[in-house]
């Protein structure tokens, strides 16, 4: 088994400033850090270096997306006003006031979702089994006219019609488990019925308002989308019986040619942005799952692509649990940090999450 990994250094410079989380500083809220700093991707980078994980992997190299990539996602003047702002000492904004960049922050915008075209493509051509790429700026709140949500462009989205155009893909099944709604995903293919855009997240947590069960696609695609807005809490228990009720009887019915994981780890225990419970061997038993669906459907394509994630000392491990299992490569290091969190009553499921769950069950026909 070869696992793909991408990581630039770059990634980790993209700037996010000095924002309180995501507020504007000012004389009544004083500086820090933004949420969607670097630390928990550098440090998840260093872990996959310090544990020895990375010799094991092929790396694949970052190439920035084109403009003709990014078009196929995104509107010109969405994209002319990030390569401005980029170039202004003070840097811009993706769209939404709380998602800011600094000078340059356009090519590394760039860079990231080109991380995520060029791990898909390893995984489509058969150079790799199977990939995860690390990058940021995250892509999965981006509208096509818009960034949000700390992303600027939907790096999921722009590598799945990359290698569509280019390498004959028809069918793509997306399980997005950040544990925010992947509402840029969601719009882009809204309409779309070759692409299964699975979204579970914490519900009503962000964007407002957005990814309840509701939504299920549009015009001949509906039924593409399936939301799964778990209630707060949700630990090990209730995302295996998402995996198992939801996401791998929905692949199995869709029969895509590849499957693309938006991975972000705030879904975890000790995520401060998140109130979920999930822990490292729970990633790692949900990457068995699909990497089982995928052999089943698909030759075992599967890409994940970084997306949110902010414990800066829990994230490193949750994304090495991840990467252990793709590859099949374990390297001895125990998730020291989350061990006492799998042994918490919350990781067996409740009824009140087990009621959510067979209610999308049930509009989705499964
Ligand atoms: C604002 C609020 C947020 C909160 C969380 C994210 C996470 C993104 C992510 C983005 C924006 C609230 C601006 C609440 O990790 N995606 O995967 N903004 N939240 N109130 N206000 C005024
Ligand atoms: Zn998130």
């Amino acid at each position: 088994m070869t696992t793909g990994y991408v990581w630039n250094e770059l990634y980790g410079w993209h700037n996010t400033g000095n924002y309180a989380g995501f507020l504007v500083p000012s004389t009544t809220v004083q500086p820090f850090q933004h949420f969607e700093s670097a630390e928990s991707k550098v440090r998840f980078a260093s872990l996959v270096e310090v544990s020895g994980l990375s010799k094991h992997l092929t790396r694949i190299d970052a190439v920035p997306a084109t403009v003709e990539d990014i078009l196929r996602v995104h509107t010109p003047e969405h994209v002319e006003r990030i390569q401005r702002e980029s170039e202004l000492d003070k840097g811009g904004d993706a769209g939404d006031g709380e998602s800011p960049f600094g000078k340059g922050g356009y090519d590394i915008a760039l860079l990231s979702a080109g991380g995520a075209i060029q791990a898909l493509r390893a995984v489509v051509e058969g150079t790799v089994n199977n990939a995860y790429a690390l990058v940021r700026p995250p892509g999965h709140h981006a509208r096509p006219s818009q960034g949000m949500g700390f992303c600027i462009f939907a790096n999921a989205a722009v590598a799945i019609q990359h290698v569509r155009e280019h390498l004959g893909v028809e069918r793509v099944a997306v399980v997005d488990w950040d544990v925010h709604h992947g509402n840029g995903t969601q719009e882009i293919f809204d309409a779309d019925p070759n692409v299964l855009k699975i979204s579970i997240h914490q519900d009503n947590l962000f964007p407002f308002m957005s990814g309840p069960m509701a939504a299920r696609g549009i015009g001949e695609a509906e039924g593409s989308a399936i939301n799964i807005p778990l209630p707060a809490g949700c630990g090990n228990g209730a995302y295996f019986e998402v995996m198992q009720r939801i996401v791998l009887p929905a692949i199995r019915r869709f029969n895509p040619d590849v499957i693309v994981v938006p991975s972000g780890f705030d879904a975890s225990a000790a995520d401060p942005l998140g109130r979920m419970m999930v822990t490292a061997s729970g990633y790692s038993q949900m990457t068995s799952m699909l990497l089982d669906v995928a052999d089943a459907v698909c030759d075992g394509k599967l890409m994940m692509t970084h997306e949110g994630g902010y414990s800066p000392t829990y994230v490193p491990y949750c994304g090495l649990a991840v990467l252990e299992t793709m590859s099949g490569i374990k390297t001895g290091i125990e998730d020291v940090f989350g061990g006492g969190y799998d042994e918490l009553p919350d990781q067996v499921i409740k009824a009140h999450q087990r009621d959510v769950i067979d209610q999308v069950a049930a509009l989705a026909g499964l």
